[in-house]
């Protein structure tokens, strides 16, 4: 960690008020003043947290909510943030089917948690937003993925993604893939409560879980 203090307080807030001109100057700034990407993400998510709450009182609307979207993934198109997801090293390690489940249209953490599997060497089938579970057993039986990750940050996104194991289940697919469910509501009732593999609240923690995953599957331990 760096003890850039006041200029992610300064991004927090501009984030907050919805200055995209300012946070993508401050951005800039930060990385070059040695702001980790991974601190930079972390600082415009407790940003977002402020939006989230000013929406939920009311003060903020859904335009907000879109406007907020956009500077999330203008910061993410950074150069310095491209760097960081790219992956140079074409030989890989797992496979990994992404989609962001049914009904729900966030696209942010699962954005950054697929950036986070390349770097780390995955090959990563992302198959979007909304994605119904036909979807993802059709593209399980197409890709034969080692992992499957579901992001979804909408409470009732529980249900539906037990409704996707339920249906891998049902076609004999269960025990052919390992399940991730990542979102900041979840826990690890809810995550047996789904039926998966495991949960993360945060994409790199989640990355960091299929990873164990792959070096476990190397070693023979499935
Ligand atoms: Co929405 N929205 N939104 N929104 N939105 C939230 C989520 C909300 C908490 C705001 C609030 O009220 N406080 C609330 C959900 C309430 C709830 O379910 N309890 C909400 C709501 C209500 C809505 C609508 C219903 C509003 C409406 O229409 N009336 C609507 C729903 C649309 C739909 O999906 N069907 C809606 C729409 C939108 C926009 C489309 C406008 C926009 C999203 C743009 C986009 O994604 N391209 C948007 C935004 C921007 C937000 C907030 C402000 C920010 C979300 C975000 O991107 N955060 C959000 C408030 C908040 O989060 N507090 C809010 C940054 C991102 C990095 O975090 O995606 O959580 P997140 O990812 C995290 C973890 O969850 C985890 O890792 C990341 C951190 O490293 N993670 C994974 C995520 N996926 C993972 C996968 C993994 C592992 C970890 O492994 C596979």
């Amino acid at each position: 960690m760096t003890d850039n203090v006041q200029i992610k307080e300064e991004i927090i807030n501009a984030v907050a008020e919805l200055d995209e001109d300012k946070v993508i100057q401050l951005a800039e700034k930060a990385l070059r003043e040695g702001v980790m990407p991974e601190e930079l993400l972390s600082t415009v998510n407790q940003g977002m947290l402020i939006v989230g709450q000013r929406y939920e009182e009311k003060t903020y609307f859904i335009a907000d909510l879109i406007m907020a979207g956009v500077i999330f993934k203008e910061v993410l198109g950074l150069k310095r943030m491209q760097e960081l997801f790219h992956s140079k090293n074409k030989k890989k390690i797992g496979k990994i089917v992404l989609g962001t489940v049914c009904g729900d249209l966030h696209d942010i953490g699962k954005d950054i948690f697929r950036g986070f599997a390349e770097t780390n060497k995955f090959e990563v089938i992302d198959i979007g937003v909304d994605v119904p579970k036909e979807a993802f057993l059709k593209k399980i039986q197409e890709h034969k993925p080692d992992i499957l990750g579901m992001s979804g940050i909408l409470t009732y996104t529980v249900d539906t993604m037990k409704e996707v194991v339920d249906a891998l289940k049902e076609a004999g697919l269960r025990e052919t893939v390992k399940v991730i469910v990542g979102g900041s509501h979840l826990t690890a009732s809810t995550a047996d409560y789904i039926g998966a593999d495991g949960f993360a609240t945060d994409a790199y923690e989640g990355v960091k879980i299929c990873l164990r995953w792959m070096e476990s599957a190397l070693e023979g331990g499935g």
